[in-house]
């Protein structure tokens, strides 16, 4: 086993930490306060070949290792969390074209994915159905060579600024799971329009919309796989997403985490710098082991996902440990820092209230526990 990066991940990484430094961290706060979604950005970072990081090169894209690719994010959340999730999913859903659509399919949406023309979305979720994916109501009934589809989604990154919503909706009643299919809608369609743009605690320039259909009529030829797949083709997607946010939670806690080191050093109390104190000192060294320990977590099963190996079981563990473990690293980077680290004169807070959301979406941290459980101890309901 080795631990030293190769060329292409020391390559990538450091590509992304200068554009990060550059591009995003010094603006990171002023999109914060002013919610504002830069799509310029997305611009750039197509441009340096991160909107195809998941598309083969036929169709424009560079087809990272899911390695490298957890690299990317990971810098690109110490810069500002957001961002790192929107391509995420702009990727996730990028991939999920690319692998299971036809080739007429790919022509048509894949390869302006990958150039950063067309931004993407990701829409599972629905009021009633949250953690109970299986149970969701959005239907797509069909009629003739189109499908009609009616009903609401939810908690949509990137809503109403995507171009393309990979949108999951019944095919069937009555026959849960295996009653769902997958399929690909264009912004303007008639009949589909945005919802309510949520208020949220943190993660302020990341859209999250609602979607809303009413007799949407799609060609048939947007459906992407068999009718039925469409519960596997989104938890499969879903596997590299998990693993795509633990990179973007060891990020966010590493930013949080040097911001705290580096106060430690400055910030004096008592006639000498406050990392001078044990009690300061643990809570440092104790970040630092768990920042590395998810970092390795969230390495391994990007690894796994590469070798084709199941990896299910290992992406919920990456997900829901890292993620965990960054809400534990920015409310102590908040604490080490004391007021300063409440107002927004630091970047610890945005850290703290960007990250709640990484042990709620994606699959909550308790849904992950249940996918592990069910890998160590079979099915057993
Ligand atoms: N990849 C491919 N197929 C998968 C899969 C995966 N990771 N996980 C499950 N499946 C398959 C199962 O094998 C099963 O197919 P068969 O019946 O042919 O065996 C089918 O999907 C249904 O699986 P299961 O019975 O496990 O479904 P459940 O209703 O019990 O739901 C959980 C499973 C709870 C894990 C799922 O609903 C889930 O992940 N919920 C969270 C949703 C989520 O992450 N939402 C966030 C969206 S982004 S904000």
């Amino acid at each position: 086993m080795k631990f030293d990066l190769n060329e292409e991940q020391s390559d990538i990484r450091n590509m992304v930490r200068r554009f990060t430094e550059q591009a995003v961290t010094p603006y990171a706060s002023t999109w914060d306060e002013e919610y504002y979604f830069p799509r310029e950005v997305y611009s750039r970072m197509a441009e340096l070949g991160l909107m195809g990081m998941t598309t083969p090169e036929d169709y424009g894209g560079n087809m990272l290792s899911r390695l490298s690719g957890a690299m990317v994010y990971e810098e690109l959340a110490k810069g500002e969390m957001a961002t790192a999730v929107g391509l995420s999913v702009h990727n996730m859903v990028t991939g999920t074209i690319a692998r299971f659509g036809q080739e007429e399919q790919r022509q048509r949406w894949v390869t302006r994915l990958a150039s950063g023309t067309l931004l993407a979305a990701f829409s599972l979720s629905e009021a009633e159905a949250g953690s109970d994916a299986a149970s969701l109501q959005c239907r797509a009934a069909r009629r003739d060579d189109h499908y009609i589809i009616n009903g609401n989604k939810m908690w949509v990154t990137n809503g109403g600024e995507a171009d393309i919503y990979l949108l999951i909706a019944r095919t069937a009643l009555g026959r849960g799971a295996a009653g769902i299919s997958c399929f690909v809608v264009e912004k303007g369609t008639p009949g589909f329009t945005f919802g309510k743009t949520e208020r949220k605690m943190g993660l302020h320039s990341s859209p999250t919309r609602a979607l809303v259909f009413e007799d949407c009529a799609i060609p048939v030829t947007h459906r992407l796989g068999e009718e039925g797949q469409g519960f596997k083709i989104a938890l499969s997607s879903l596997d590299g997403g998990r693993v795509n946010i633990g990179a973007i939670a060891v990020g966010v806690a590493q930013a949080a985490f040097e911001t705290a080191c580096n106060y430690a050093r400055e910030r004096e109390q008592f006639n000498k710098p406050i990392g001078a104190f044990q009690a300061v000192q643990f809570m440092l060294a104790d970040m630092a082991t768990h920042i590395e320990a998810a970092r390795l977590l969230v390495y391994e099963a990007a690894y796994k996902l590469d070798q084709g190996q199941p990896a299910s079981p290992y992406a919920s563990m990456a997900k829901c440990f890292a993620t965990d473990m960054a809400m534990e690293v920015t409310t102590n980077a908040v604490q080490v820092l004391g007021g300063a680290g409440y107002v927004r004169d630091y970047p610890v807070e945005r850290y703290m209230r960007d990250i709640k959301v990484a042990q709620i979406f994606e699959g909550s941290n308790q849904i992950q526990r249940l996918v592990i459980a069910r890998a160590l101890l079979g099915d057993l309901r």
